[in-house]
């Protein structure tokens, strides 16, 4: 429509709004018609499945950050942290608080695709199955306009820098925008994206708080989810991810364990790589040369803390490439690269402050989230391991919004509260940590809470070995984790929560990348967490962990003068580890290896094994436990 202005004659154009929709639902923010076909097909069937009120596709940028943020301060679901820049509180519902591994389900046609024949009589651990068919009906039961009245997020987001060969891409729907606002600290969200796509495949992501409008259940601190319906199923045969009810992170950033764990674990079997819950670091030495390892730990073993060591000795360089997730692949020379997919850390807060991880301290002074946190009153977070961090006698409210103060007794901070942070706010991240190619890995590492009988360090004597000894990962249980009534439990490869199919098949998959030509890297057993019979660490842990990666460096580096043999793998020979400087430490207790310990542990975890992954288990597996067994059986 021209209009004339009858003053000056000039010509104003008046272009009519045409906004999009996709059926009747109005497109908020963004223009459909750029996405992919296949995107488009992926968006439309969500829209005509949970009935939003809007379609709002995301861009990723700051400004789309910022208006989010405003809607949710006004809203109550997000409060400043006003002692720092762009940093939020958010409390959840009080019942959303923590993954669900027990409405966690991965759906294939074979159920031995996904779990192991575990022994008849045995419940199985090692991953949930459900048939798709089946999964269908608790589906059918729940997302059917599961949007009505909300807003659905379309976020296209890179697990891995944009375009890497290493990289995949996945866009995940959602009507939670605290999951938008997490999502593009913890991944790469950038219409970019789109253009790699192109016309190629992606792993679907879908996600609902299972709240729609009208609400049928109260909404606690403005955080409508659906506790009692939570389901967080898995399509591997489809690249499909499905999530309900839930907006706390493992259940809600999809990109996090549901891809780059569950879905990626199944494409890296499909094309010859690994999907790992593994930090990757780089430690440059004294004399300058520069290593990178990655290591899995299972949950709260304090795998964020190692990524970002401070060193307890001089003359060391941490650098830090990722805290979580490991994506590795030979390359063409047999070397092991790797690249960490995620974007950001979603660390578990409290035991986190300046001794203990003053780089994550760090990362987080901006542009982070805070999640069931305490707050301090002079607009602070606070948390379990703060103490001597905050002004002191200073009021704090609680994660539950109640008056508290140091000393008062109880927790301040739920004990699985969380900060997401970016990681390239991290002073120590490593300047190729977006590097396409990623970095080569000479060391894998295994560890977990064992307060007795497992010494400092062990080196597999092959990587059949080191598949063992990862295959029998175990430890402590600790607050933060589901408890199963069991002090000590068996977490394999640190993935007990996020194996993507069988279990054995996996264990098989490790074995099967050893080929010829391919600079296999030496594998580790690490415990930081043995005590006496008093119950007192007998290793300081924190930074003095250096002195054992000093070790294990010196072993890829081949010198053959620091190593004795023993039952179970390679230990350090007496006074190889650096030692100086540390008062206390009795090397005799650290690495002693109690014949009776090791004779039931040998057979308690082969006895796991025949229980948990049967007939799947790898022959090789089993013969090293029995060789095990039997070389303790001489001692005693
Ligand atoms: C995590 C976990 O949140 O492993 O990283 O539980
Ligand atoms: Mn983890």
């Amino acid at each position: 429509m021209a209009l004339r202005n009858e003053e000056d004659n000039l010509v104003y154009e008046v272009h009519e709004i045409v906004v999009q929709r996709v059926g009747h639902v109005p497109v908020a923010k963004g223009d459909f018609t750029h996405l992919s076909k296949k995107v488009q097909r992926f968006v439309a069937h969500c829209v005509q499945q949970f009935k939003p009120r809007g379609i709002y596709i995301c861009d990723g940028s700051q400004e789309e950050a910022d208006e989010i943020i405003h809607k949710l301060l006004e809203r109550g679901t997000l409060t400043r942290l006003t002692k720092y820049k762009n940093n939020y509180l958010c409390r959840t519902d009080p019942e959303d608080v923590a993954r669900v591994e027990s409405k966690t389900f991965i759906c294939t046609q074979n159920k031995y695709d996904t779990v192991p024949h575990v022994r008849e009589g045995v419940q199985g651990t090692l991953g949930r199955w459900m048939s798709p068919e089946n999964m269908k009906k608790e589906l059918d039961a729940r997302f059917p306009s599961c949007m009505a009245g909300r807003m659905m997020y379309v976020i296209p987001f890179s697990m891995g820098p944009v375009g890497s060969p290493l990289s995949k891409i996945g866009v995940q729907v959602t009507d939670s925008n605290y999951v938008l606002l997490c999502m593009r600290i913890m991944t790469r969200v950038s219409p970019k994206v789109w253009e790699v796509l192109g016309d190629g495949d992606f792993v679907k992501c879908i996600h609902s708080m299972g709240c729609p409008r009208p609400v049928q259940r109260r909404v606690k601190n403005h955080w409508p989810c659906n506790p009692e319906k939570v389901l967080i199923t898995h399509f591997p045969e489809e690249r499909k991810i499905k999530s309900f009810g839930s907006g706390y992170g493992g259940n809600s950033l999809l990109g996090k364990k549901c891809f780059a764990l569950r879905i990626a674990s199944v494409i890296a079997r499909d094309e010859g790589w690994m999907a790992e819950h593994m930090l990757i670091m780089s430690i440059t030495t004294p004399k300058k040369k520069e290593y990178f390892v990655a290591a899995a730990f299972p949950s709260a073993c304090g795998k964020t803390n190692l990524a970002m060591l401070n060193p307890g000795v001089p003359g060391y360089k941490i650098q830090c490439v990722g805290d979580d997730i490991a994506w590795m692949r030979f390359d063409d020379s047999g070397v092991l690269r790797g690249i960490n997919p995620e974007a950001g850390f979603f660390g578990v807060a409290p035991g986190t402050n300046m001794k203990t991880n003053p780089n994550a301290m760090l990362t987080f002074q901006e542009n982070s989230i805070f999640t069931n946190v305490a707050e301090t009153a002079d607009g602070g977070y606070y948390w379990e391991g703060l103490e001597d961090e905050v002004p002191k006698g200073i009021g704090i409210t609680t994660w539950l919004g109640q008056p508290w103060h140091i000393g008062h007794g109880g927790k301040s901070a739920h004990p699985n509260s969380r900060f997401t942070a970016p990681a390239s706010q991290c002073p120590i991240i490593h300047p190729k940590w977006e590097d396409p190619k990623g970095v080569p890995v000479c060391a894998i590492i295994f560890g977990g809470r064992r307060p007795t009988g497992v010494p400092l360090v062990i080196e597999a004597k092959s990587w059949a070995h080191g598949v063992m000894i990862g295959a029998c990962v175990k430890s402590e249980a600790t607050a933060a984790a589901e408890h199963t009534g069991k002090n000590i439990m068996h977490d394999p490869m640190a993935m007990r929560p996020f194996m993507g199919y069988n279990f054995g098949h996996y264990l098989q998959h490790w074995l099967d990348l050893e080929k010829p030509g391919r600079k296999m890297p030496k594998i580790f057993h690490v415990n930081w967490f043995r005590v006496d019979e008093n119950g007192k660490f007998l290793w300081p842990g924190f930074g003095e962990n250096i002195r054992v990666l000093d070790w294990i460096l010196r072993r890829c580096d081949g010198d053959d003068s620091i190593w004795q043999d023993s039952p179970i793998g390679l230990l350090p020979k007496k006074g190889t580890i650096n030692m100086s400087g540390l008062s206390d430490v009795r090397e005799e207790d650290l690495f002693s290896l109690p014949t009776h310990y090791w004779l039931d542990d040998t057979r308690e975890s082969r006895r796991f094994l025949e229980d948990q992954v049967g007939s799947d288990t790898p022959a090789i597996i089993t013969q090293l436990l029995d060789q095990q067994e039997a070389a303790f059986q001489k001692l005693k």
